[in-house]
């Protein structure tokens, strides 16, 4: 009697645990009651990284808009040799020495992404920060209240900055040369940002042949032309933009030349004027061009964009003075 509950006992034993191990198997997934929906575990959530794009209240109701550029590395200066260069270009009078200072070329990491102003500073923001701007009453003042702020200085653009700076809580400064650089290109290696052939140059910029060559001496409205990948407009030509670096001609060949946010801060006589402008050729136009002049010298053909830095945390950073943290 006793051996046969014994075995009654250790089958129903082992049905026990057989039928436990096939309800383990047909478990199903949790259900969310509310939706009927499977619920899995949830992925890791990315952090929200910076808007692509940001607007500034100048005040008045003026406002600039700015897109994020983003962090990378690229080839900084002439892919073409200076001879190259002036062969290609020989009908406008191209010569090596005007193309010596974009080289070597070499890569250069952009270790942070920052915002860049679409547009050159406007008229109208110039006015919203600074009051009367220094092209009044000058050669190149035309008429269009829109066009972009000209006649204007590396000191003036500078002041611009600042004050901006001051009034927006945000790190808002003259890109490096080669932020320029490389916020024009936006991934592009040929002459342009929008490749290496300079009849479609008109699509994309104020030039010799579509601004001074028709009698209109000075930069255009912002924002007409096409614009690059990124959305900026008239890195090439319109007007000439200063840049924070002091310009040396030697600068990519010497020793100071670092790879990683480059910046030349070593005081020279020139700072760095980039772009080309409305009454130049189209090789003063190209993404590697460079030029310079006096800190304190003021062209009806000299303008300028801002850009704005941004924290570790995502944000555009909140520290005042004009000059980015490294
Ligand atoms: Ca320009």
């Amino acid at each position: 009697m006793k051996i046969r509950l014994l075995l009654a006992a250790l089958l129903v034993g082992l049905c026990l645990s057989s039928c436990s191990r096939k309800d383990r198997g047909k478990q199903p997934e949790r259900e969310d009651s509310s939706r009927g929906a499977t619920t899995r575990p949830s992925a890791p959530q990315k952090p929200a990284g910076p808007p692509r794009s940001i607007d500034l209240d100048l005040g008045d109701g003026v406002t600039m808009k700015l897109v994020l550029i983003p962090a990378g590395k690229f080839m900084m200066g002439g892919k073409s040799s200076p001879a190259e260069v002036a062969r290609k270009f020989h009908r406008y009078g191209g010569q090596e020495a005007y193309y010596t200072a974009e080289h070597p070329q070499r890569e250069v990491t952009i270790s942070k992404p920052f915002y860049m102003g679409i547009w050159e500073v406007t008229r109208p923001q110039w006015d919203a920060v600074m009051g009367p701007g220094p092209w009044k009453g000058k050669k190149c003042d035309n008429s269009d209240a829109g066009n972009v702020a000209n006649h204007v200085s590396w000191t003036d653009a500078s002041k611009f900055c600042e004050k901006l700076s001051q009034k927006t809580g945000k790190t808002v400064a003259l890109p490096t040369e080669a932020q320029w650089e490389y916020a024009c290109r936006a991934k592009r290696k040929e002459a342009y940002s929008f490749g290496d052939d300079e009849s479609k140059l008109g699509l994309y910029a104020w030039f010799a042949e579509n601004a001074l060559g028709v009698n209109e001496p000075y930069p255009h409205r912002a924002g007409l032309k096409t614009p690059n990948f990124w959305g900026l407009y008239d890195m090439h030509g319109n007007a000439a933009e200063w840049c924070r670096d002091w310009y040396d001609e030697k600068f990519y060949a010497s020793a100071g030349a670092k790879s990683i946010d480059p910046e030349n801060t070593t005081a020279g006589t020139h700072r760095v004027l980039r772009g080309g402008a409305w009454g130049q050729y189209p090789d003063s136009c190209r993404s590697a061009y460079r030029s310079g002049n006096t800190p304190a010298a003021r062209k009806c053909s000299y303008g300028f964009r801002v850009m704005v830095a941004i924290d570790t945390g995502g944000s555009p950073t909140t520290r005042r003075g004009g000059v980015p943290e490294k």
